[in-house]
């Protein structure tokens, strides 16, 4: 169906003037749709979910529905009792003409249609340790918003996401294919990288032994906390809202604050092709800590202190492990540009990786200092 007809499905005044490509996303399909009339304009984004990550995309958007109703009946709570320094924000599902989350088109493909947050920006990259540290405000916020949840709320999106050990058994079938092994031998830096993860399996798994060992429990998580989906306010600089809210589930929050470390600490971004400017960057990593703990420093506890370095040395591993697979497997998750986009991906973790385990001493010592 054409995107303009289809996006006039959903309930919404004025005219369409503008839809066009959005954002930089490595799963959905997402667009800008401008609504105009007289007087006002009506900014909104129009997604179509990836049936190919979320194969039920129905439950992806029952799950956005119980967490915006949720979060905004907190954050209209919260407003109203002047607890905030800010207006904190969250997109709001708009329904379909006949009052669905969501249409699906004639190929059984599912599109819907949220707020965007107006005059505000994510970047692709941390840009100033001032903007980490609302980076880390906005995430514990976040945490705090949907910390008392009802996990049985929500359906899980993407059974196994972010459970290292799953990942590692994805890659040892990938290995098994001829495909996967012909791409090995063609290239000395795929070898490398199948070495480096070698050497890492047992370290893979530390967080879910500590879940299994009872010491870290699952509250609830985002998923997919990094830099560029935290919204900044274009006037006041301070984080408004976190975007993307497909992965939120019961999870580690060591997980988010990892995934969002590995994002936020390196300032080379994950598309970087000269390794030589892939480094963990300390000072951004101290003052994202800083806006973190002080949202959500009031329930993190000494256990969870224990585990924060295996977090953040973690999540670029596990994102460059899967990254390397879907390279080895034929580019059949993550979007990809040109060939070999996936396989540069995973060096940037790797190497971010690298980074973080020279700098383990310093990054410990930071941790006790928050
Ligand atoms: C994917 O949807 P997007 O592009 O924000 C991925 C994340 C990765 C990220 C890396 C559901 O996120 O886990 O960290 O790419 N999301 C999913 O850029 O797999
Ligand atoms: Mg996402």
């Amino acid at each position: 169906m054409e995107l303009a007809l289809l996006v006039n499905k959903f309930n919404v005044k004025g005219r369409l003037v503008t839809l066009v490509p959005f954002g930089s996303g490595n799963i959905n399909d997402t667009f800008l749709a401008v609504y105009r009339n007289t007087f006002t304009e009506t900014q909104l984004v129009l997604q179509r979910v990836n049936r190919n990550v979320f194969p039920h995309p129905e439950q992806i958007m029952r799950n956005m529905h119980a967490i915006t109703l949720h979060c905004h009946e907190k954050l209209e709570a919260d407003a109203k009792a002047g607890r905030d320094d800010r207006v904190w924000q969250m997109p709001r599902i708009i329904k379909t003409k006949d009052g669905e989350d969501f249409i699906q088109d004639e190929n059984g493909e599912v599109w819907r249609v949220i707020t965007r947050i107006l005059s505000a920006h994510a970047f692709d990259t941390a840009q100033s340790p001032e903007h980490a540290l609302e980076c880390g405000a906005a995430l514990g916020h976040f945490h705090y918003l949907v910390s008392d949840m009802d996990p049985n709320s929500i359906e899980d999106p993407l059974p196994g996401f972010h459970i290292t050990s799953g990942y590692l058994a994805q890659y040892d079938q990938t290995l098994a294919q001829t495909g996967a092994r012909e791409l090995l031998e063609a290239s000395m830096e795929a070898r490398r990288l199948a070495n480096y993860i070698e050497e890492r399996r047992d370290f893979a798994i530390s967080l879910e032994k500590a879940e299994a060992a009872g010491e870290l429990k699952k509250r609830m998580f985002h998923g997919d906390p990094k830099v560029n989906n935290i919204m900044i306010d274009d006037f006041t600089g301070k984080g408004t809202a976190m975007i993307d809210l497909d992965t939120v589930s019961p999870g580690l929050v060591h997980v988010d604050v990892g995934d969002a470390v590995r994002s936020i600490c390196n300032p080379a971004g994950e598309e970087e092709l000269n390794l030589g400017k892939v480094a963990f960057d300390e000072t951004l990593f101290l003052a994202f800590m800083r806006g973190y703990m002080r949202e959500a420093g009031a329930f993190f506890t000494d256990a969870d202190r224990a585990y924060l370095y295996d977090a953040i040395r973690l999540l670029p591993f596990e994102l460059g492990l899967r990254f390397f697979q879907d390279y080895l497997a034929g580019d059949k998750y993550f979007k990809v540009r040109q060939p070999g986009q996936n396989l540069n991906r995973a060096r940037v973790q790797f190497r971010l990786c690298e980074s973080i385990e020279a700098r383990e001493k310093s990054i410990r010592d930071m941790l006790k200092t928050l």
